[in-house]
């Protein structure tokens, strides 16, 4: 984790192809993540991950749906949503999963990601009820609470859909210490891949690999080209 620059997300919940899949896994990117915002199933969890297992690349769950946990991930990634209004989406849901499987987890495992939604559009924004209205010493507080305070080992910030402020992406970069800073939201295609990578230590391409493989594709090299 801390030496991923670029990072596939898959939805279990949307189709993708074997075909696409095997180039996803094979493209030289340094993780998946399995996640999504919404009808994430232990199925679909199950399913993704078996296929996804054919290949070497690294699998990495985050957790969303506690019924959805599914072992076998080579680590589970806890969103903690900062700007969250729903409590739940904070620490809320996170005591529910620790009631049940607490003393029986492997920690090691197990990542916090400081979460910074900043798409209010976005499911995430709108299951979570965050306030993504932050201007940038918001946002700037925020990461100093995750990366901090809370010490979290990701900073994420989340732009679900459409393509961020890559001025504030990079001075949050350079406010973090501990964390890594991880950067999602509208990569579609090698040239914003190349901007974000150069603001941020990680990039998360989701969306793109339903739209337009091939572009999607393309930001793996793009990110890895990026000092
Ligand atoms: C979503 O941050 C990821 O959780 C990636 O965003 O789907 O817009 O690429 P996109």
């Amino acid at each position: 984790m801390e030496q991923w620059r670029h990072v596939f997300k898959l939805d279990p919940d949307r189709e993708l192809a074997d075909e696409a899949l095997e180039r996803v896994c094979l493209s030289g990117t340094d993780a998946i993540m399995v996640g999504g915002s919404s009808g994430v199933t232990f199925d679909n969890t199950v399913d993704l991950l078996a296929r996804i297992r054919r290949y070497e690349v690294p699998c990495v769950l985050e957790v969303s749906e506690q019924e959805a946990i599914v072992p076998g991930f080579d680590l589970f990634l806890i969103p903690v949503v900062l700007n969250a209004k729903d409590p739940d989406w904070i620490v809320g849901r996170q005591h529910q999963a620790l009631k049940e499987y607490g003393a029986l987890m492997d920690w090691q495992q197990v990542v916090t990601e400081g979460y910074i939604i900043l798409n209010g559009d976005s499911t995430a924004a709108r299951v979570t009820k965050a306030d993504a209205r932050l201007d940038a010493k918001d946002v700037e507080a925020y990461a100093r609470l995750a990366d901090k305070l809370f010490r979290c080992p990701i900073v994420y910030m989340e732009y679900s859909g459409t393509y961020g402020d890559m001025e504030l992406v990079r001075r949050v970069r350079s406010i973090v210490g501990q964390s890594r800073l991880f950067y999602g939201g509208g990569v579609d295609g090698p040239q914003k891949a190349r901007e974000a990578a150069a603001c941020a230590h990680t990039v998360v391409v989701g969306n793109a690999v339903y739209r337009d493989l091939e572009r999607a594709l393309a930001t793996v090299q793009a990110v890895k080209e990026t000092v």
